[in-house]
């Protein structure tokens, strides 16, 4: 391509619909973090009950869209890699090691991003740990970026995208038309269409994961839509080591509120009154999806131990793993439609969905909806 389309135009309107892209994604980012890492202040609601589904969607959607952006604005300034001198002044330097670390991290955000929506782990760390650290950094040096570049992006926005044309004065009628100068050549606004293009592209390829009517365009989204009882399956019950211990007969959920323990096995599980809500399972990757579930209300079990309103601890049969427990908070407890399900969509739980009994809470990420309940316990 024409080293002319390479201008601080292009770049900067890249740079616009990058920093919209990149500031939703770091936002439902940091909520996804403090939903799984609650602090005081930030009381995460049960209600709206498809509110995580919403931005963690958004979430993922952004991050896949932020991929055609980021690599059309490094191609746009690439050649300024191989400048020299490499370095100028102490000012150059720290500037243009900002931009290391900005690619870098933008890089590193992308990539852990994309291949953990994938389940596929070629690496030894924590990826939420990592993922949330890298975020900061990218977005650290995303401002600092910004900051150094503010006079080359207020005088690239005042002139127009493309420059008046210096060819020879165009034989057709009609002029330039449709991101082609008079040269049949793409002008810098063809370059940006033709990116949104892509970004939109990239967007849908993944929002059919959350969006029902755009599922058969998710074609970069593993887990849409396939699974036993029509909804996806993220951890097996192979996987997770309780084929044995889920369908054990002597199987019972235990019940504790300080001194009190009940052992609550199917049948008496069954003979509490019933509840049924609908409610989605949204995963941190991204895909998400609505079921009918039936069983009984967190409230009325911790009601059975005689216990008072608190935080209620619920641990799963799996041994070890990183989601084998969660702790419900007080608020989520409460509501009427946190359900300990024994049933989803009118069909007993599949032993992958969680077969004896699973939790499932309005508004929370999937991570956090234990299945295989081995125990649950209102925390003093
Ligand atoms: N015990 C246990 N429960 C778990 C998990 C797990 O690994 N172990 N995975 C969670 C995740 S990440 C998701 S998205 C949901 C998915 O539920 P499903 O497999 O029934 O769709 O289960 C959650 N419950
Ligand atoms: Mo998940």
């Amino acid at each position: 391509m024409p080293a002319r389309l390479r201008s601080p135009e292009l770049a900067t309107r890249l740079g616009i619909a990058l920093a919209i892209t990149v500031t939703i994604c770091f936002a439902t980012g940091l909520i996804s973090h403090f939903v799984q890492n609650p602090v005081a202040w930030l009381p995460w609601p049960p209600f709206p009950a498809g509110l995580y589904r919403f931005t963690q969607g958004l979430h993922v959607v952004t991050g896949i869209a932020t991929i055609p952006l980021l690599l059309v604005k490094l191609w746009s300034v690439y050649p300024r890699l191989f400048e020299r001198p490499v370095v100028r002044s102490a000012l150059h330097a720290a500037e243009r090691g900002s931009i290391a670390v900005l690619v870098g991290s933008m890089i590193f955000m992308l990539v852990t991003g994309l291949l953990n929506a994938a389940q596929w782990y070629p690496w030894s760390f924590f990826f939420p740990a990592m993922h949330y650290a890298f975020a900061w950094v990218a977005v650290g040096a995303l401002i600092i970026h910004i900051a150094v570049k503010l006079p080359v992006i207020t005088k690239a926005l005042r002139a127009p995208i493309d420059p008046p044309p210096i060819d020879p004065p165009s034989i057709d009628p009609l002029g330039p038309v449709g991101g082609m100068d008079s040269n049949g050549g793409i002008t810098r606004r063809g370059v940006l269409a033709t990116t949104g293009a892509a970004t939109v592209l990239a967007a849908l390829s993944v929002a059919g994961q959350t969006v029902p009517w755009l599922r058969s365009l998710a074609i970069l989204a593993p887990r849409s839509g396939e699974g036993p009882q029509g909804v996806p399956i993220n951890r097996t019950a192979r996987a997770a080591g309780v084929t044995m211990t889920a369908v054990d007969p002597a199987w019972a959920l235990e019940v504790r509120s300080g001194a009190t323990t009940r052992r609550l096995g199917l049948d008496e599980l069954r003979a509490l009154p019933q509840t049924e809500v609908v409610l989605p399972i949204a995963c941190v990757e991204g895909w998400s999806a609505t079921a009918r579930w039936r069983g009984v209300r967190v409230r009325d079990l911790v009601e059975v131990v005689g216990g008072r309103a608190g935080d209620v601890q619920f641990l799963s049969l799996e041994q070890g793993g990183l989601y084998s427990g969660t702790v419900l908070p007080q608020r989520f407890a409460e509501h009427p439609d946190s359900l300990v399900a024994l049933e989803i969509n009118g069909e007993t739980l599949n032993i992958d969905h969680g077969y004896p009994c699973r939790l499932i809470a309005p508004n929370r990420p999937g991570v956090l909806q234990t299945k295989w309940l081995a125990s649950m316990e209102v925390l003093p």
